[in-house]
């Protein structure tokens, strides 16, 4: 693009948004649906910044209707949101309940009705929890439950949703859930962190062969990762190393099996000392690579790694590149996060949208013809309403306009990105922060329920209609 020309967006670009069922669906214990390890954990004292959980969230599961009007009046031509396997097949076994599913289906309706491309993720950390009092993730039955599940998923959707992923950031499931614990179910088990992760790979290729199995044939099925940008905090060759392990760590161990068919061997080599890998069986990986239809990707922030000096604190990362002490999985002794200067959201991780760019210019090379979506893009602020109530955003719409210019920029080096889902639609659940971070680019009273769009909405409304970023 030479300057000073528009940045123009395809005009079949998908411009939409995203959540996630825990996060914004409340009716925690309506029609059916049982407890997630998500809500065992947000009622555990002490886990979750000011005692917060989703029994209410954003009430989405009573206010969808109204959420749908709103991402019509922006404009928006997708969304993203997730399954809450507990309400659909509450024991995680057996039959649906049918009333759980009756939710997704009145929710997909209302969005074709509006135009709305629904993008439907089976799996976004909420495991039943009585599949994960059987041995979640780290348990291989948990692949095979997840594979019944996804069939029972799409043969009660399959006639109206054509985009599917399995999974949602398995990185943050196996790796937050079992390593650092910082995630449900919070069991800090180095090695049932590799295991877990194998599970959701085998998950994944499972669960893509059950769709095939009851979808039509156009349905475009995929996965979602967030790969870490794993930049060395120098040239030495022990930083180069240690970005190398992070990336093997945290990207490659879901992105070589699932694209290419192997688990990487210097992933292999730097978790010898955390196991054996004998949970691996002959035909796995076979498994996990099925062909796919389309790759998301979320990045909100790049890493900086270093080699961890004698005597420094043992740091982990909460997945997206801001640093936590809590102990990694297999590498705690041998890298250490750094934050990178500048700017930085309410998350503290620093504002970088080169990084966006690099993803998509990776995953472009290394999976040519692979369609690309940024599944999740977006930054949590500290919002300020006036005496009318509508938030000023600028710092979100900042963070917005740079990212999609990055997003723009890989397009015009090649990379066929198909669209854009903002994180997030609603201000909702940020996890292990409560309430306390707010992502959305509407703005949730969480006391009224009440939904105000934000000066970011509204920003981002503009962008769609135009199919263009303002310079
Ligand atoms: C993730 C999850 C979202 C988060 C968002 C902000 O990427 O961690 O998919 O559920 O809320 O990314 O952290």
């Amino acid at each position: 693009m030479t300057e000073n020309q528009p940045r123009v967006f395809p005009p079949d670009f998908l411009w939409g948004a995203a959540t996630s069922s825990y996060q914004i669906e409340g009716a925690a214990r309506e029609d059916g649906r049982t407890p997630s390890i998500w809500d065992t954990f947000s009622h555990t004292p002490g886990k979750v910044l000011g005692g917060d959980n989703g029994d209410v969230a954003a009430d989405h599961y009573h206010r969808f209707r109204e959420d749908i009007e709103l991402m019509s009046g922006l404009g928006l031509g997708g969304y993203r949101f997730s399954v809450s396997w507990s309400r659909v097949q509450p024991t995680g076994r057996g039959p649906a309940v049918q009333r759980g599913l009756d939710f997704y289906r009145e929710l997909v309706d209302g969005l074709l009705e509006r135009g709305i491309v629904p993008s439907l993720t089976l799996f976004h950390w909420d495991l039943p929890q009585e599949l994960e009092d059987a041995g979640g993730w780290p348990a291989r039955e948990t692949a095979e439950r997840f594979a019944d599940y996804a069939a029972l998923v799409g043969e009660a959707l399959g006639d109206r949703v054509g985009m599917w992923s399995t999974h949602n950031e398995p990185f943050c499931a196996a790796f937050l859930g079992y390593g650092s614990g910082v995630h449900a179910p919070g069991r800090t088990e180095p090695e049932s962190v590799l295991k877990a992760a194998h599970h959701l790979n085998l998950s994944h290729g499972l669960a893509t062969q059950a769709l095939r199995s009851v979808l039509p044939k156009n349905t475009q099925i995929g996965i979602t990762f967030n790969p870490v940008v794993s930049r060395p905090y120098s040239e030495s060759p022990a930083d180069k190393d240690a970005a190398r392990r992070i990336d093997a760590l945290q990207t490659r161990i879901f992105t070589d099996p699932v694209l290419h068919g192997a688990y990487p061997a210097d992933l292999k080599q730097d978790t010898a000392r955390v196991s054996d890998w004998s949970f691996l069986r002959d035909g796995d990986e076979a498994t996990i690579h099925q062909p796919l239809d389309w790759l998301g990707l979320n990045y909100y922030t790049p890493s900086v790694v270093s080699a961890a000096a004698d005597g420094d604190p043992t740091e982990g990362a909460d997945g997206h590149g801001s640093s936590e002490h809590s102990p990694w999985v297999g590498s705690a002794d041998l890298v250490r996060f750094h934050l990178a200067p500048g700017e930085r959201t309410e998350m503290g991780w620093v504002i970088d949208p080169t990084g966006l760019s690099e993803l998509l210019l990776r995953f472009h090379r290394e999976a040519p013809g692979l369609p690309l979506y940024i599944t999740e893009n977006g930054g949590a602020f500290e919002d300020k309403a006036d005496e009318s109530g509508l938030v000023h955003d600028p710092d979100r719409i900042a963070y917005l306009h740079g990212h999609l210019g990055a997003v723009h920029d890989a397009m015009a080096q090649g990379a066929d990105v198909r669209g854009y889902f903002l994180w997030s639609l609603l201000d909702n659940f940020e996890w292990a922060y409560g309430y306390s971070k707010r992502f959305g680019m509407v703005h949730v009273d969480f006391e009224t329920l009440q939904r105000t769009p934000k000066a970011s909405a509204r920003w981002y409304s503009e962008v769609i209609a135009a199919g263009q970023l303002p310079d």
